[in-house]
Protein backbone atom coordinates (compact mmCIF):
# COMPACT_ATOMS: atom_id res chain seq x y z
CA UNK A 1 0.00 0.00 0.00
CA UNK A 2 1.57 3.34 -0.97
CA UNK A 3 -0.22 5.07 2.25
CA UNK A 4 2.33 3.96 4.43
CA UNK A 5 5.75 5.73 4.12
CA UNK A 6 9.19 3.84 3.98
CA UNK A 7 11.44 4.40 6.81
CA UNK A 8 15.21 4.97 6.58
CA UNK A 9 17.15 2.55 9.24
CA UNK A 10 18.66 5.96 10.83
CA UNK A 11 14.97 6.87 11.69
CA UNK A 12 14.46 3.21 12.97
CA UNK A 13 17.36 3.04 15.08
CA UNK A 14 15.78 6.88 16.25
CA UNK A 15 12.66 5.37 16.73
CA UNK A 16 14.27 2.03 18.72
CA UNK A 17 15.75 4.57 21.38
CA UNK A 18 12.62 6.63 21.89
CA UNK A 19 10.84 3.71 21.79
CA UNK A 20 12.58 2.34 25.20
CA UNK A 21 12.42 5.86 26.88
CA UNK A 22 8.60 5.54 25.98
CA UNK A 23 8.49 2.21 27.74
CA UNK A 24 10.22 3.04 30.67
CA UNK A 25 7.84 5.88 30.98
CA UNK A 26 4.38 3.88 29.68
CA UNK A 27 5.00 1.34 33.04
CA UNK A 28 5.38 4.04 35.99
CA UNK A 29 2.33 5.99 34.10
CA UNK A 30 0.58 2.59 34.17
CA UNK A 31 1.45 1.94 37.58
CA UNK A 32 0.12 5.49 38.88
CA UNK A 33 -2.85 5.24 36.61
CA UNK A 34 -3.67 1.45 38.27
CA UNK A 35 -3.03 3.01 41.70
CA UNK A 36 -5.07 6.37 41.83
CA UNK A 37 -8.47 5.56 39.93
CA UNK A 38 -10.75 3.52 41.93
CA UNK A 39 -12.25 1.02 39.01
CA UNK A 40 -9.58 1.40 36.41
CA UNK A 41 -8.80 -1.82 34.48
CA UNK A 42 -5.33 -3.07 34.69
CA UNK A 43 -4.82 -4.68 31.41
CA UNK A 44 -6.94 -3.62 27.97
CA UNK A 45 -9.39 -6.07 27.93
CA UNK A 46 -10.46 -5.30 31.43
CA UNK A 47 -10.40 -1.95 31.02
CA UNK A 48 -12.19 -2.10 27.70
CA UNK A 49 -15.12 -4.47 29.76
CA UNK A 50 -15.52 -1.88 32.32
CA UNK A 51 -16.57 0.11 29.45
CA UNK A 52 -18.97 -2.10 28.02
CA UNK A 53 -16.32 -2.96 25.03
CA UNK A 54 -14.06 -5.81 24.26
CA UNK A 55 -10.47 -5.30 23.06
CA UNK A 56 -9.27 -7.57 20.57
CA UNK A 57 -6.08 -8.71 18.25
CA UNK A 58 -4.92 -10.23 14.83
CA UNK A 59 -3.98 -13.42 16.06
CA UNK A 60 -1.50 -15.91 14.02
CA UNK A 61 -2.37 -19.76 14.67
CA UNK A 62 1.33 -20.60 14.44
CA UNK A 63 2.82 -18.08 16.88
CA UNK A 64 0.44 -19.24 19.77
CA UNK A 65 3.28 -21.65 20.74
CA UNK A 66 5.50 -18.56 21.49
CA UNK A 67 5.16 -18.26 25.24
CA UNK A 68 6.04 -14.36 24.98
CA UNK A 69 3.10 -13.76 22.28
CA UNK A 70 0.17 -16.00 23.83
CA UNK A 71 1.59 -14.72 27.50
CA UNK A 72 0.51 -11.51 26.22
CA UNK A 73 -2.47 -12.62 24.21
CA UNK A 74 -4.27 -14.25 27.41
CA UNK A 75 -3.22 -11.68 29.70
CA UNK A 76 -4.30 -8.13 27.46
CA UNK A 77 -7.27 -9.18 25.13
CA UNK A 78 -10.56 -10.64 24.73
CA UNK A 79 -11.29 -10.86 21.30
CA UNK A 80 -9.36 -12.26 18.72
CA UNK A 81 -9.35 -12.66 15.22
CA UNK A 82 -7.87 -15.01 12.32
CA UNK A 83 -5.44 -13.12 10.58
CA UNK A 84 -5.53 -15.52 7.70
CA UNK A 85 -6.79 -18.59 8.89
CA UNK A 86 -10.32 -18.26 8.02
CA UNK A 87 -9.80 -17.12 4.73
CA UNK A 88 -11.47 -18.20 1.30
CA UNK A 89 -7.52 -19.99 0.59
CA UNK A 90 -7.12 -21.65 4.09
CA UNK A 91 -10.50 -23.03 4.42
CA UNK A 92 -11.49 -23.96 0.43
CA UNK A 93 -8.06 -24.90 -0.98
CA UNK A 94 -9.62 -27.20 -3.29
CA UNK A 95 -13.54 -26.56 -4.47
CA UNK A 96 -15.96 -27.72 -2.14
CA UNK A 97 -13.31 -29.08 0.31
CA UNK A 98 -13.17 -27.50 3.37
CA UNK A 99 -10.13 -27.67 6.26
CA UNK A 100 -9.91 -25.85 9.41
CA UNK A 101 -6.90 -26.46 11.16
CA UNK A 102 -5.69 -22.93 12.13
CA UNK A 103 -8.56 -21.75 12.67
CA UNK A 104 -10.40 -24.48 15.11
CA UNK A 105 -7.22 -23.62 16.83
CA UNK A 106 -7.67 -20.13 17.20
CA UNK A 107 -10.85 -21.07 18.28
CA UNK A 108 -10.31 -23.36 20.62
CA UNK A 109 -7.64 -20.98 22.48
CA UNK A 110 -10.33 -18.26 22.13
CA UNK A 111 -12.82 -21.16 23.83
CA UNK A 112 -9.83 -22.01 26.65
CA UNK A 113 -9.49 -18.32 27.52
CA UNK A 114 -13.09 -16.86 27.81
CA UNK A 115 -12.41 -14.71 24.21
CA UNK A 116 -14.57 -14.08 21.68
CA UNK A 117 -13.73 -14.45 17.91
CA UNK A 118 -14.37 -12.23 15.21
CA UNK A 119 -14.85 -14.66 12.43
CA UNK A 120 -12.69 -12.49 9.18
CA UNK A 121 -13.42 -13.11 6.48
CA UNK A 122 -16.39 -15.07 4.37
CA UNK A 123 -15.69 -13.10 1.36
CA UNK A 124 -12.84 -10.69 -0.14
CA UNK A 125 -11.04 -10.42 -3.81
CA UNK A 126 -8.00 -11.35 -2.79
CA UNK A 127 -6.83 -14.62 -0.97
CA UNK A 128 -9.19 -16.34 -2.88
CA UNK A 129 -8.41 -20.10 -3.91
CA UNK A 130 -6.81 -20.53 -7.50
CA UNK A 131 -9.70 -22.18 -8.20
CA UNK A 132 -12.35 -19.93 -7.30
CA UNK A 133 -10.34 -17.29 -9.03
CA UNK A 134 -10.68 -19.35 -12.61
CA UNK A 135 -14.63 -18.93 -11.89
CA UNK A 136 -17.61 -16.37 -13.14
CA UNK A 137 -20.93 -15.59 -13.42
CA UNK A 138 -23.29 -18.39 -11.70
CA UNK A 139 -20.60 -20.90 -11.28
CA UNK A 140 -18.79 -18.66 -8.83
CA UNK A 141 -22.17 -17.43 -7.05
CA UNK A 142 -23.46 -20.59 -6.32
CA UNK A 143 -19.62 -21.45 -5.14
CA UNK A 144 -19.80 -18.34 -2.80
CA UNK A 145 -22.93 -19.10 -1.27
CA UNK A 146 -21.84 -22.98 -0.89
CA UNK A 147 -18.48 -20.92 0.87
CA UNK A 148 -20.42 -18.68 3.35
CA UNK A 149 -22.59 -21.84 4.19
CA UNK A 150 -20.41 -24.40 5.25
CA UNK A 151 -17.70 -22.13 6.40
CA UNK A 152 -20.82 -20.42 8.77
CA UNK A 153 -22.01 -23.11 9.49
CA UNK A 154 -18.58 -25.18 10.30
CA UNK A 155 -18.23 -22.11 13.29
CA UNK A 156 -21.84 -21.85 14.24
CA UNK A 157 -22.65 -20.61 17.43
CA UNK A 158 -18.79 -19.85 18.01
CA UNK A 159 -18.54 -16.40 16.24
CA UNK A 160 -18.88 -13.09 17.76
CA UNK A 161 -19.25 -11.44 14.40
CA UNK A 162 -18.57 -12.28 11.42
CA UNK A 163 -16.81 -10.28 8.50
CA UNK A 164 -18.88 -11.32 5.94
CA UNK A 165 -17.75 -8.80 3.32
CA UNK A 166 -14.03 -7.49 3.19
CA UNK A 167 -13.25 -4.21 1.39
CA UNK A 168 -16.16 -4.31 -1.78
CA UNK A 169 -15.77 -0.80 -2.24
CA UNK A 170 -12.97 1.23 -4.56
CA UNK A 171 -11.00 3.20 -3.40
CA UNK A 172 -10.94 7.67 -4.60
CA UNK A 173 -13.54 9.71 -5.54
CA UNK A 174 -16.31 7.40 -6.94
CA UNK A 175 -17.89 6.04 -3.93
CA UNK A 176 -18.28 2.89 -5.98
CA UNK A 177 -18.40 -0.78 -5.76
CA UNK A 178 -14.48 -2.74 -6.57
CA UNK A 179 -14.25 -4.30 -9.59
CA UNK A 180 -14.12 -7.69 -8.96
CA UNK A 181 -14.76 -11.42 -9.88
CA UNK A 182 -17.69 -11.43 -6.91
CA UNK A 183 -18.48 -8.01 -8.03
CA UNK A 184 -19.30 -9.13 -11.68
CA UNK A 185 -21.40 -11.74 -10.69
CA UNK A 186 -23.99 -8.86 -10.18
CA UNK A 187 -24.04 -6.35 -7.67
CA UNK A 188 -26.16 -7.96 -4.92
CA UNK A 189 -23.60 -10.30 -4.33
CA UNK A 190 -23.06 -8.41 -1.31
CA UNK A 191 -26.82 -9.02 0.21
CA UNK A 192 -26.87 -12.87 -1.46
CA UNK A 193 -23.38 -13.40 1.05
CA UNK A 194 -25.51 -11.65 4.48
CA UNK A 195 -29.03 -13.48 3.80
CA UNK A 196 -26.56 -16.87 3.17
CA UNK A 197 -24.82 -16.07 6.07
CA UNK A 198 -27.80 -15.40 8.58
CA UNK A 199 -29.82 -18.71 7.93
CA UNK A 200 -26.09 -20.69 8.72
CA UNK A 201 -25.64 -18.86 12.01
CA UNK A 202 -28.26 -17.08 13.34
CA UNK A 203 -26.35 -15.79 16.18
CA UNK A 204 -23.32 -14.02 15.07
CA UNK A 205 -23.44 -10.27 14.21
CA UNK A 206 -22.71 -9.83 10.39
CA UNK A 207 -20.35 -6.94 9.73
CA UNK A 208 -18.91 -5.25 6.51
CA UNK A 209 -15.63 -4.06 6.72
CA UNK A 210 -13.25 -2.15 4.73
CA UNK A 211 -10.16 0.14 4.74
CA UNK A 212 -9.32 3.91 3.98
CA UNK A 213 -12.92 4.39 5.91
CA UNK A 214 -11.78 6.16 8.71
CA UNK A 215 -13.44 9.61 7.97
CA UNK A 216 -16.24 11.00 6.21
CA UNK A 217 -15.14 10.49 2.11
CA UNK A 218 -16.51 9.19 -0.87
CA UNK A 219 -15.65 5.81 -0.34
CA UNK A 220 -17.08 5.49 3.07
CA UNK A 221 -20.24 7.67 2.10
CA UNK A 222 -20.42 4.54 -1.01
CA UNK A 223 -20.90 2.11 2.18
CA UNK A 224 -22.95 3.88 3.98
CA UNK A 225 -25.30 4.18 1.65
CA UNK A 226 -25.21 0.69 0.88
CA UNK A 227 -25.88 -0.23 5.18
CA UNK A 228 -28.93 2.81 4.64
CA UNK A 229 -30.25 1.10 1.43
CA UNK A 230 -29.67 -2.44 3.40
CA UNK A 231 -31.25 -1.69 6.47
CA UNK A 232 -34.35 0.07 4.81
CA UNK A 233 -35.06 -3.50 2.90
CA UNK A 234 -34.12 -5.53 5.61
CA UNK A 235 -31.24 -7.20 4.81
CA UNK A 236 -29.59 -8.59 7.84
CA UNK A 237 -26.55 -6.33 8.65
CA UNK A 238 -25.36 -5.98 12.34
CA UNK A 239 -22.36 -4.03 12.14
CA UNK A 240 -19.75 -1.89 9.74
CA UNK A 241 -15.99 -2.79 10.31
CA UNK A 242 -13.33 0.39 10.55
CA UNK A 243 -10.17 -0.77 9.47
CA UNK A 244 -7.98 1.74 10.71
CA UNK A 245 -4.81 1.13 9.30
CA UNK A 246 -3.56 5.08 10.09
CA UNK A 247 -0.32 6.74 9.08
CA UNK A 248 0.79 9.41 10.75
CA UNK A 249 -2.57 10.96 11.37
CA UNK A 250 -6.40 10.54 11.44
CA UNK A 251 -9.39 12.22 9.88
CA UNK A 252 -10.73 14.72 11.87
CA UNK A 253 -14.18 13.71 11.59
CA UNK A 254 -13.04 10.35 12.43
CA UNK A 255 -15.90 9.94 15.59
CA UNK A 256 -18.39 11.25 13.16
CA UNK A 257 -18.48 8.82 10.49
CA UNK A 258 -18.45 5.97 13.23
CA UNK A 259 -21.47 8.33 14.53
CA UNK A 260 -23.20 8.78 11.27
CA UNK A 261 -22.83 4.77 10.26
CA UNK A 262 -24.33 4.02 14.16
CA UNK A 263 -27.16 6.02 13.70
CA UNK A 264 -28.47 4.00 10.63
CA UNK A 265 -28.75 1.40 13.20
CA UNK A 266 -25.99 -1.13 13.14
CA UNK A 267 -22.97 -0.86 15.29
CA UNK A 268 -19.69 0.10 14.58
CA UNK A 269 -15.96 -1.58 15.29
CA UNK A 270 -12.34 -0.39 14.74
CA UNK A 271 -11.29 -4.07 13.39
CA UNK A 272 -7.57 -3.56 12.04
CA UNK A 273 -6.26 -0.78 13.91
CA UNK A 274 -1.80 -0.35 13.72
CA UNK A 275 -0.60 3.27 13.02
CA UNK A 276 2.49 4.31 11.64
CA UNK A 277 5.75 4.69 14.45
CA UNK A 278 6.40 8.24 14.68
CA UNK A 279 5.84 11.08 17.41
CA UNK A 280 2.44 11.29 17.40
CA UNK A 281 1.58 7.46 17.65
CA UNK A 282 0.56 7.12 20.95
CA UNK A 283 -1.48 10.28 21.46
CA UNK A 284 -3.74 9.01 17.75
CA UNK A 285 -4.06 5.57 19.47
CA UNK A 286 -5.42 6.92 22.54
CA UNK A 287 -7.83 9.52 19.89
CA UNK A 288 -8.95 6.55 18.05
CA UNK A 289 -9.66 5.15 21.70
CA UNK A 290 -11.26 7.80 22.81
CA UNK A 291 -13.33 8.57 19.82
CA UNK A 292 -15.19 4.60 19.87
CA UNK A 293 -15.96 5.07 23.86
CA UNK A 294 -17.63 7.99 22.32
CA UNK A 295 -19.91 6.44 20.49
CA UNK A 296 -22.32 4.36 22.26
CA UNK A 297 -22.90 1.73 19.42
CA UNK A 298 -19.10 1.57 19.03
CA UNK A 299 -18.69 -2.17 20.57
CA UNK A 300 -14.82 -2.84 20.56
CA UNK A 301 -11.52 -2.13 18.92
CA UNK A 302 -9.42 -5.10 17.46
CA UNK A 303 -5.28 -4.06 16.96
CA UNK A 304 -3.97 -5.90 13.89
CA UNK A 305 -1.46 -7.89 15.50
CA UNK A 306 0.77 -8.16 18.91
CA UNK A 307 4.27 -6.97 19.23
CA UNK A 308 5.71 -4.78 15.81
CA UNK A 309 7.46 -7.71 14.96
CA UNK A 310 4.12 -9.64 14.24
CA UNK A 311 2.99 -7.01 11.88
CA UNK A 312 2.03 -6.86 7.92
CA UNK A 313 3.66 -3.39 8.19
CA UNK A 314 7.29 -4.26 8.64
CA UNK A 315 9.66 -1.64 9.74
CA UNK A 316 6.89 0.84 10.84
CA UNK A 317 6.62 -0.77 14.37
CA UNK A 318 2.55 0.36 14.15
CA UNK A 319 1.56 -1.88 17.55
CA UNK A 320 1.47 -1.57 21.18
CA UNK A 321 3.95 -4.20 22.32
CA UNK A 322 7.77 -3.72 21.18
CA UNK A 323 9.71 -6.62 19.38
CA UNK A 324 10.46 -8.29 23.11
CA UNK A 325 6.34 -7.90 24.40
CA UNK A 326 7.35 -4.45 26.70
CA UNK A 327 4.84 -2.53 26.38
CA UNK A 328 4.97 0.77 24.52
CA UNK A 329 3.53 4.33 25.05
CA UNK A 330 0.83 3.50 22.82
CA UNK A 331 -0.05 0.87 24.95
CA UNK A 332 -0.21 3.45 27.82
CA UNK A 333 -2.31 5.86 25.87
CA UNK A 334 -4.94 3.55 25.39
CA UNK A 335 -5.14 1.73 28.76
CA UNK A 336 -5.79 5.40 30.02
CA UNK A 337 -8.38 6.71 27.18
CA UNK A 338 -10.07 3.29 28.64
CA UNK A 339 -9.49 3.91 32.49
CA UNK A 340 -10.71 7.48 32.13
CA UNK A 341 -14.08 9.21 33.12
CA UNK A 342 -17.18 6.97 34.06
CA UNK A 343 -17.51 3.31 34.04
CA UNK A 344 -20.55 2.68 31.75
CA UNK A 345 -20.50 3.62 28.28
CA UNK A 346 -22.00 7.49 27.44
CA UNK A 347 -24.53 7.95 25.65
CA UNK A 348 -24.60 8.67 21.96
CA UNK A 349 -24.06 12.16 21.09
CA UNK A 350 -26.08 12.36 18.89
CA UNK A 351 -29.21 14.90 19.48
CA UNK A 352 -32.61 13.27 18.69
CA UNK A 353 -33.95 14.66 15.71
CA UNK A 354 -36.35 17.58 16.48
CA UNK A 355 -40.02 16.20 16.18
CA UNK A 356 -40.99 15.94 12.55
CA UNK A 357 -44.77 17.86 11.79
CA UNK A 358 -47.15 15.30 11.13
CA UNK A 359 -48.05 14.86 7.55
CA UNK A 360 -50.87 17.20 7.44
CA UNK A 361 -51.46 18.87 4.06
CA UNK A 362 -49.46 18.04 0.56
CA UNK A 363 -45.82 19.15 0.17
CA UNK A 364 -42.83 18.44 2.67
CA UNK A 365 -41.34 18.76 6.02
CA UNK A 366 -37.46 19.13 7.19
CA UNK A 367 -36.11 18.82 10.26
CA UNK A 368 -32.58 19.13 11.58
CA UNK A 369 -29.88 16.96 13.66
CA UNK A 370 -27.03 17.97 15.00
CA UNK A 371 -23.45 16.61 16.07
CA UNK A 372 -21.15 19.44 16.86
CA UNK A 373 -17.38 20.31 18.79
CA UNK A 374 -15.03 22.73 18.78
CA UNK A 375 -14.75 24.26 14.80
CA UNK A 376 -17.15 21.74 13.49
CA UNK A 377 -20.34 19.76 13.03
CA UNK A 378 -22.03 16.92 11.20
CA UNK A 379 -25.72 17.64 10.27
CA UNK A 380 -28.69 15.28 9.58
CA UNK A 381 -31.39 16.12 7.85
CA UNK A 382 -35.02 14.32 7.69
CA UNK A 383 -37.32 15.29 4.90
CA UNK A 384 -40.67 13.92 5.13
CA UNK A 385 -43.68 14.10 2.82
CA UNK A 386 -47.05 15.37 3.70
CA UNK A 387 -50.46 13.46 3.07
CA UNK A 388 -49.46 12.82 -0.98
CA UNK A 389 -46.59 11.47 -2.42
CA UNK A 390 -44.34 13.53 -3.68
CA UNK A 391 -41.53 13.55 -6.61
CA UNK A 392 -38.96 15.22 -5.54
CA UNK A 393 -38.04 17.83 -2.83
CA UNK A 394 -35.68 20.91 -2.11
CA UNK A 395 -34.18 21.62 1.18
CA UNK A 396 -33.17 25.46 1.74
CA UNK A 397 -30.54 26.19 5.04
CA UNK A 398 -28.78 29.25 5.93
CA UNK A 399 -25.71 29.06 7.45
CA UNK A 400 -24.39 31.06 10.45
CA UNK A 401 -21.85 33.38 8.92
CA UNK A 402 -17.95 31.99 8.57
CA UNK A 403 -19.64 28.31 8.41
CA UNK A 404 -18.46 26.53 5.19
CA UNK A 405 -19.72 22.44 4.02
CA UNK A 406 -17.20 20.54 2.88
CA UNK A 407 -19.03 17.43 2.47
CA UNK A 408 -22.63 16.46 1.91
CA UNK A 409 -24.34 12.93 1.36
CA UNK A 410 -27.71 11.58 -0.37
CA UNK A 411 -28.36 15.27 -1.75
CA UNK A 412 -27.02 17.83 -3.93
CA UNK A 413 -26.25 21.13 -2.44
CA UNK A 414 -26.13 24.28 -4.72
CA UNK A 415 -22.91 25.88 -2.34
CA UNK A 416 -21.27 25.73 0.74
CA UNK A 417 -21.61 28.95 2.45
CA UNK A 418 -24.54 31.12 3.49
CA UNK A 419 -28.16 29.86 2.35
CA UNK A 420 -27.42 26.31 0.35
CA UNK A 421 -29.94 24.68 -1.31
CA UNK A 422 -30.33 20.41 -1.07
CA UNK A 423 -31.91 18.57 -3.65
CA UNK A 424 -32.57 15.44 -3.99
CA UNK A 425 -30.24 12.94 -5.83
CA UNK A 426 -31.91 10.25 -8.37
CA UNK A 427 -32.63 7.54 -5.85
CA UNK A 428 -34.65 9.46 -2.77
CA UNK A 429 -36.56 12.28 -4.74
CA UNK A 430 -39.35 9.78 -4.50
CA UNK A 431 -41.65 9.72 -1.38
CA UNK A 432 -44.77 7.99 -0.77
CA UNK A 433 -47.38 9.69 1.53
CA UNK A 434 -45.55 10.49 5.00
CA UNK A 435 -42.50 8.75 3.76
CA UNK A 436 -39.57 10.12 4.78
CA UNK A 437 -35.80 9.92 3.37
CA UNK A 438 -32.20 11.26 5.15
CA UNK A 439 -29.67 13.17 4.04
CA UNK A 440 -26.74 14.82 5.51
CA UNK A 441 -23.49 17.01 5.33
CA UNK A 442 -21.04 18.27 7.64
CA UNK A 443 -18.42 21.29 8.14
CA UNK A 444 -16.20 23.67 9.63
CA UNK A 445 -17.70 26.50 12.11
CA UNK A 446 -20.81 26.73 13.96
CA UNK A 447 -23.85 24.30 12.42
CA UNK A 448 -27.26 25.30 11.22
CA UNK A 449 -30.09 25.36 13.45
CA UNK A 450 -33.99 25.42 13.23
CA UNK A 451 -36.32 24.27 10.99
CA UNK A 452 -35.18 23.50 7.71
CA UNK A 453 -37.56 25.19 4.55
CA UNK A 454 -38.78 22.24 2.41
CA UNK A 455 -40.49 22.20 -0.72
CA UNK A 456 -41.34 19.83 -3.38
CA UNK A 457 -39.99 19.52 -6.65
O1 LIG B 1 -3.22 -6.29 4.52
C1 LIG B 1 -3.58 -6.02 5.84
C2 LIG B 1 -5.00 -6.45 6.12
C3 LIG B 1 -5.96 -5.58 5.31
N1 LIG B 1 -7.34 -5.94 5.61
C4 LIG B 1 -7.68 -7.33 5.48
C5 LIG B 1 -6.72 -8.23 6.23
O2 LIG B 1 -7.02 -9.58 6.02
C6 LIG B 1 -5.30 -7.93 5.84
O3 LIG B 1 -4.45 -8.81 6.60
C7 LIG B 1 -3.30 -9.24 5.95
C8 LIG B 1 -2.50 -10.12 6.89
O4 LIG B 1 -2.09 -9.35 7.98
C9 LIG B 1 -1.26 -10.66 6.16
O5 LIG B 1 -0.62 -11.64 6.99
O6 LIG B 1 -3.65 -9.94 4.80
C10 LIG B 1 -2.52 -10.32 4.03
C11 LIG B 1 -3.01 -10.93 2.74
O7 LIG B 1 -3.97 -11.92 2.99
C12 LIG B 1 -1.67 -11.30 4.87
O8 LIG B 1 -0.50 -11.62 4.15
C13 LIG B 1 -0.36 -12.95 3.74
C14 LIG B 1 0.76 -13.02 2.73
O9 LIG B 1 0.41 -12.17 1.62
C15 LIG B 1 0.93 -14.40 2.24
O10 LIG B 1 2.03 -14.48 1.37
C16 LIG B 1 1.10 -15.34 3.44
O11 LIG B 1 1.12 -16.68 3.00
O12 LIG B 1 -0.08 -13.79 4.82
C17 LIG B 1 -0.04 -15.14 4.44
C18 LIG B 1 0.09 -16.02 5.67
O13 LIG B 1 1.25 -15.67 6.40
Amino acid sequence: MDLFHRRTPESRSRTRLLMVAGAAIATVAATITAATTAHAGTTLGSAAAEKGRYFGAAVAANKLSDSQYAGILDREFNTITPENEMKWDATEPSQNQFRYPGADQIVSHAQAHGMKVRGHTLLWHSQQPGWAQNLSGSALRSAMVNHVTQVATHFKGKIYAWDVANEAFADGASGARRDSNLQRTGNDWIEVAFRTARAADPGAKLCYNDYNTDGINAKSTGIYNMVRDFKSRGVPIDCVGFQSHLGTSMPGDYQANLQRFADLGVDVQITELDIEQGSNQANLYGSVTKACLAVSRCTGITVWGIRDSDSWRTGQNPLLFDNSGNKKAAYTAVLNALNAGGTTPPPSTTAPPSTTPPPSGSGCTASLSLQSWAGGFVANVRVTAGSTAINGWTVRITLPSGTVITGTWNAQASGSTGTVTFRNVDYNGQLGAGGSTDFGFQGTGVGPSGTPACTVG
